[in-house]
């Protein structure tokens, strides 16, 4: 990425944000990590042996610099604020981690969790028509964001390609969720619809875009922004699948927010993920813990469980029960 300079307003924004960070460490902070305030810059996006880094250093804020990063530290990501210094050659090293407030990120094959960003304020799921939405594949992405303690918003991209039919089936999928709580957006990154409403939802914020390769991640961030900033992917022609246009995740100043695009996953694996996580990551189903006859109920078909109840009275739809079903199924498949 080429050294970029940023207008005198997205500095600004950058000093505020930066003060906002330190507010809400330090109101619980204790920890041995480095304190946020000695921080001076922030992971714009992480490529292979480097990291590219905006600076917050009062000399030369806002100034992105290509860096490596001491061996002693943990994978740096999109969001994190760091500690660097100058080699002199208009590259740096960084030196420390800040403390993150927050991660979201998926398993590594054999199960760790391994972040993909840091201090985000919410995770903008996108899904669309084409490539074919998969209930399970929202499902999963709820659960990691949920056991994270972070925000998510549905995004349905693409609303212009929707017939009658197909916008109905959405429709009935999204009120769904709306129901349980969460913020839902239908929007198209090719005529503008519903992105006006989206852009103010994320006012102040730090927000990062997932979903399937091809659902328009990278199209609605040059939306919002008004202008190009991220490559855009055709889909394949054989497949009903994106083509893995986005290959980091990088961090993208708009007007009153940030946004972070990530490059789209095929698959979006639990394995950090116990089973207990996983009826939490059900958010609707937490009034009910507890709730059951039997303590180690499985809510599949004993009597007296509070879930089944729950779906017989509305209250939580079968849909998301069977969803839940499979997605543990799917863990005792891992192992
Ligand atoms: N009709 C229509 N096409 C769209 C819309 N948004 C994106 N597309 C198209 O969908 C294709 C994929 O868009 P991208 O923005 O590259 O998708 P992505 O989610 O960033 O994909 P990856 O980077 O591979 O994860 C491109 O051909 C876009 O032009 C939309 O709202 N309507
Ligand atoms: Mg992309
Ligand atoms: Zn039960």
């Amino acid at each position: 990425m080429s050294k970029r300079r940023l207008s005198k307003h997205q500095l600004a924004r950058i000093s505020e944000n930066q003060r906002k960070e330190l507010g809400l460490e330090q109101a619980h902070s204790g920890s041995s990590e480095t304190p946020l305030e000695k921080c001076n810059g922030r992971i714009i996006s992480h490529y292979g042996q480097h990291v590219d880094i905006e600076s917050l250093a009062e000399e030369d804020e806002g100034a992105v610099l290509r860096c490596t990063q001491r061996s002693n530290l943990p994978k740096l990501v999109a969001g994190d604020l760091v500690v660097w210094t100058d080699d002199g050659a208009q590259s740096g090293v960084v030196v420390a981690l800040g403390k993150r407030r927050n991660s979201f990120g998926r398993p590594t094959i054999d199960g760790q969790y391994k972040a993909i960003a840091a201090n985000i304020d919410a995770v903008l799921v996108v899904f669309a028509s084409s490539p074919t939405p998969h209930v399970s594949l929202i499902d999963r992405y709820l659960v990691a964001i949920e056991q994270q303690g972070l925000d998510a918003v549905l995004v349905l991209n693409k609303i212009d390609l929707l017939g009658p039919d197909e916008a109905a089936v959405l429709d009935n999928i999204l009120s769904k969720y709306k129901d349980i709580g969460y913020p839902v957006h239908k929007v198209s990154a090719e005529d503008g619809r519903g992105i006006s409403t989206l852009e103010q939802s994320l006012s102040n914020k730090t927000a990062i875009l997932v979903g399937q390769s091809g659902v328009g991640k990278s199209s609605l961030l040059n939306k919002l922004n008004k202008g190009s900033l991220a490559d855009v992917g055709a889909l394949s022609e054989t497949w009903d699948r994106g083509t893995h246009t986005t290959t980091t995740s990088s961090v993208y100043h708009m007007s009153g927010f940030d946004l972070i695009d990530s490059p789209g996953i095929r698959e979006f694996g639990l394995g950090h993920i116990n089973p207990q996580q996983v009826f939490e990551g059900f958010k609707e189903f937490r009034p009910f813990t507890g709730a059951c006859k039997f303590r180690d109920c499985s809510h599949r078909q004993e009597p007296g469980c509070a879930i089944q109840a729950a779906v017989e009275a509305g209250q939580i739809s079968i849909e998301r029960l069977q969803s839940y079903f499979r997605i543990l199924d799917s863990l005792e498949e891992l192992g």
